[in-house]
C-alpha cells in the first residue's frame, strides 16, 4: 500500500549523569568526576530510492539511545547512538500542526529531535564559589515528539482530470506505467508513476486519482490528490467529452478552481489542456484531441511535450527548514504564599545530585541569576514566601 501521510512518535536519548569522585593520590584531593554522555538525536535524511513512508509505517515509533552515565576518575560516559530515519524526497514535516520543513533535495539531513545533554561531573563543576564540589549534574531528559509526515511526489508532469477522463490510460500509452484502468470512477486511488525520455532527458509523470467538486476541502480523495501537485512542474488537464455532468469548459472551471483554492501558488504551474476520447466523434476545436483507445493525436501530444525542457522549469514549492531552538520556558503556579515553578528552565536549574546542602546552595545561586527570580518579583512575591522548584523548597529572600 502507498503510504503518503503518517504520524510517527520520536523519542530522543536522555543525557547520562555526571559523576562525583576525587583524586586521592595527590596530597591535596581534587575532584575528578567525569561527564555523562549526550543522548542520541533523531535526524531525517532524504533518499531518492524511497517513494513513500512504508519503511516507517510498520514500526510507528522510534527511539534513539540514552547517553551513558559517567564513571569515577575521569571516565566520561559514552554518547548514545543517533538514529537516522530515511524519507522520500518531497516530504513535508509537521509538528503540532505547523509546517517545519519541506525536504525536496537528495541527501538532506534535518535534525528533528535532539538528544539530552550529558550532565557535568564534579571536575567540571569546580568554580571559585565551590572549589571542591561534591555534586554533579544529572543528564537532560529524553524529548518526545509526535510528527506528521506528508509526501508530495517529485515529478515533472502530473495528470489531472475528473474520474474516468482516461488519465491512467494516457500514462500507460506514453510511459512504462501499469496504472490500473477501468470504467468505474476512482479506479486510481493512489498516485502512480511512469517515465519516458524526451529530447532533453527523462520525464517523470504522475497519474493521480480523479478530482471532483469540493476536492480542495477534502471531498473524494481531494486533498491527498492536490498535495501531489506541490512538487510537479507541469500539469496536463485531461478533459472528457463523454462526461455526462460537465461539458469541457465546466470541467476546466472545476479543475482550475479546486487546484488554485488548495494552494494559490499552483496558478504558476504551466498547464496543457488535452481532450481525450476523440474516437467518440466528440472532438473540441482549439485543443489537442487524443484517443488513448486508437492512439489518434498521441504523436501530436508527445511532440508538444518533447519541446519542453522540464529541467528548466521551476517547482512552486521551495525547500524550507525551520531550526528548532527550544525555549527555556517556565510556568508559575501560585497558591497563597507558595510559588511552584516548573518547565525546562527549572529543569536546568535543579539537575543536580550529591551533597544535599551543596545541591540546595547551587540551586538558589542559579535561581537568583535566572529570569525566574525577576518574574516572581514582578508578580509580587514577598520575603518568606516558599519557592518550589521541581520539589526543592526554600524560602524567598
Ligand atoms: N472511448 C474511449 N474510452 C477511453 C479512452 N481512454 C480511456 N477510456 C475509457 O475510460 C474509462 C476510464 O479510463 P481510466 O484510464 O481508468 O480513467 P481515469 O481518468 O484514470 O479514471 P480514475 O482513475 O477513476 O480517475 C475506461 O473504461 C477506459 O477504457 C479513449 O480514448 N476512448
Ligand atoms: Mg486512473
Amino acid at each position: 500500500m502507498f503510504v503518503d501521510n503518517i504520524e510517527i512518535d520520536l523519542l530522543s536519548g536522555a543525557g547520562g549523569s555526571g559523576s562525583v569522585s576525587f583524586n586521592s593520590k595527590s596530597s591535596q584531593t581534587s575532584p575528578n568526576g567525569a561527564n555523562g554522555g549526550n543522548g542520541g538525536s533523531i535526524t531525517f535524511k532524504t533518499d531518492s530510492k524511497l517513494f513513500d513512508f512504508s519503511n516507517l509505517k510498520s514500526k510507528g515509533s522510534f527511539k534513539a539511545d540514552n547517553g551513558e552515565d559517567a564513571q569515577k576518575n575521569l571516565q566520561n560516559g559514552k554518547n548514545g547512538e543517533d538514529l537516522e530515519l530515511k524519507i522520500p524526497l518531497g516530504t513535508s514535516i509537521f509538528y503540532e500542526g505547523e509546517l517545519i520543513a519541506e525536504l525536496i533535495e537528495e541527501n538532506v539531513e534535518y535534525l528533528i529531535c535532539k538528544g539530552g545533554q550529558g550532565g557535568r561531573g564534579n571536575k567540571d563543576m569546580l568554580s571559585k564559589r565551590n572549589p571542591n564540589p561534591e555534586i554533579c549534574e544529572s543528564g537532560e531528559k529524553r524529548k518526545k515528539m509526535k510528527i506528521n509526515l506528508q509526501l508530495s511526489l517529485i515529478t515533472d508532469l502530473a495528470l489531472v482530470g475528473l474520474p474516468n477522463a482516461g488519465k491512467s490510460s494516457l500514462i500507460q500509452t506514453i510511459t512504462n506505467s501499469n496504472s490500473k484502468i477501468d470504467s468505474y470512477p476512482f479506479t486510481t486511488i493512489s498516485p502512480s508513476l511512469g517515465a519516458y525520455t524526451n529530447d532533453y532527458g527523462m520525464v517523470t509523470i504522475c497519474d493521480l486519482p480523479g478530482l471532483i467538486s469540493g476536492a480542495a476541502e477534502g471531498t473524494g480523495l481531494g486533498k491527498s490528490v492536490l498535495r501531489h501537485l506541490k512538487n510537479t512542474k507541469y500539469i496536463i488537464y485531461l478533459l472528457d467529452p463523454d462526461n455526462s455532468e460537465y461539458d469541457i469548459n465546466q470541467q476546466i472551471d472545476l479543475l482550475e478552481k479546486e487546484v488554485k483554492k488548495f494552494d494559490p501558488r499552483y496558478k504558476d504551474i504551466q498547464v496543457l489542456k488535452v481532450v481525450n476520447k476523440s474516437d467518440l466523434n466528440k472532438k473540441v476545436s482549439d485543443f489537442i484531441n487524443i484517443s488513448t483507445l486508437t492512439n489518434e493525436g498521441i504523436d501530436e501530444l508527445v511532440k508538444e511535450l518533447n519541446r519542453i525542457n522540464f529541467k528548466e522549469l521551476k517547482r512552486v514549492n521551495k525547500s524550507f527548514e525551520k531550526i528548532f531552538i527550544e525555549s527555556d520556558n517556565f510556568i508559575i503556579d501560585q497558591y497563597e504564599d507558595k510559588w511552584i515553578v516548573s518547565g525546562r528552565k527549572v529543569d536546568k536549574i535543579t539537575n543536580l545530585k550529591g551533597n544535599s546542602h551543596e545541591v540546595l546552595n547551587e540551586i538558589s545561586y542559579r535561581f537568583e541569576k535566572s529570569s525566574i527570580s525577576n518574574e516572581l518579583k514582578n508578580r509580587g512575591i514577598e520575603k518568606g514566601d516558599i519557592v518550589d522548584l521541581n520539589g526543592h523548597e526554600f524560602s524567598y529572600e
